[in-house]
């Protein structure tokens, strides 16, 4: 086993764990982690963790009260450990608390890390930082609450072992956490599938007005800023719809317009394995990935640039 995370902290009186800006269920799910695993075998070391103000969903974690979100900028660790934090930036305000420590670590599985701290593991192939930070725990030493929080983390960043990342390391990781006795059940609906009620409503209702093409494998909705008011809808309520809309049979492409503030219109393109969304999604000024991308259309109408959406999407299915 790599020791530098356990030489690290033997070296180390203050610790603060810390996590990327918009923190997700990975980044939140490692840095409490790393917390309470030090705070249940380390009482005698200062460990503090920072973070963004993380999604409530994942309050039943235990040690997410005492997660500190100001930035304070004469804060002095021994060491500093980054977690899923891809680049110094990512850390956002609490960037100085990181820059203030004596030591740094970073603990990450992605391949564009550029090692910006003192020491970096950085594992590209591992589905998450929770899998690699687990790599570098002793396993008897992981108690269940530290065991929910790794577990979080991977079933957030394999969208449930599902993600090409998901590997058979992933799963016995996932397995080892399952004998410490959490409730993985209740883990992958709160941290994964759970929604609040403005979300759930707003979803059926883009369901129930989505159109489709002659061969139904273009598939569309539109919600507009009213409608999103009429039902107590943010923004972020909106994740996940696009991705629904494609799973319908038949379908190869899907596109969500949302209208983010009156006149502007934030759309959401997702595709089963033909269509380039991130090509079209390009030509309006957007970007993202092969399969799913977006972009933002101010001053027209749906009812003018969705059959350009569709015509793009059907001549890429035609080809
Ligand atoms: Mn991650």
């Amino acid at each position: 086993m790599n020791r530098i995370l356990q030489n690290k902290i033997r070296a180390s009186k203050t610790i603060a764990v810390l996590g990327h800006i918009n923190p997700d269920g990975d980044c939140v799910g490692s840095a409490l982690a790393l917390y309470n695993y030090l705070k249940d075998n380390m009482p005698e070391k200062e460990v503090t963790v920072w973070l963004e103000k993380p999604p409530v969903k994942f309050s039943y974690l235990r040690g997410f009260d005492e997660i500190r979100t100001a930035p304070d900028k004469d804060f002095r660790a021994d060491l500093a450990v980054a977690l899923d934090v891809s680049d110094r930036g990512r850390m956002g305000d609490l960037v100085p608390v990181f820059d203030g420590a004596k030591d740094t670590l970073n603990i990450d599985h992605h391949v564009t890390n550029p090692g910006f701290a003192a020491d970096t593991v950085c594992l590209p192939d591992s589905s998450s930082a929770c899998e690699v930070l687990f790599g570098l725990l002793e396993r008897d030493r992981i108690s269940r609450e530290t065991a929910a929080c790794l577990y979080t983390g991977i079933v957030t960043d394999t969208g449930v072992f599902k993600y090409n990342a998901t590997s058979e390391a992933t799963m016995q990781t996932a397995g080892f956490l399952m004998t410490t006795g959490i409730p993985f059940g209740e883990i992958i609906d709160r941290a994964f599938y759970r929604k609040t009620w403005p979300q759930n409503r707003i979803l059926g209702k883009a369901l129930s007005q989505a159109e489709r093409n002659e061969d139904g494998k273009f598939i569309w909705t539109v919600v507009t800023f009213r409608e999103k008011e009429a039902f107590g809808a943010q923004s972020s309520d909106m994740d996940g719809i696009a991705e629904q809309l494609r799973l319908t049979e038949g379908a190869e492409c899907s596109c969500l317009a949302s209208e983010r503030i009156p006149g502007q219109w934030k759309l959401s393109l997702r595709s089963a394995e033909v269509v380039d969304v991130s090509s079209i999604c390009a030509r309006f000024g957007g970007g993202g990935h092969i399969r799913a991308a977006g972009c933002t259309i101010t001053g027209k109408l749906p009812a003018e640039f969705m059959p350009e959406i569709r015509r793009l999407v059907e001549e890429q299915i035609s080809q």
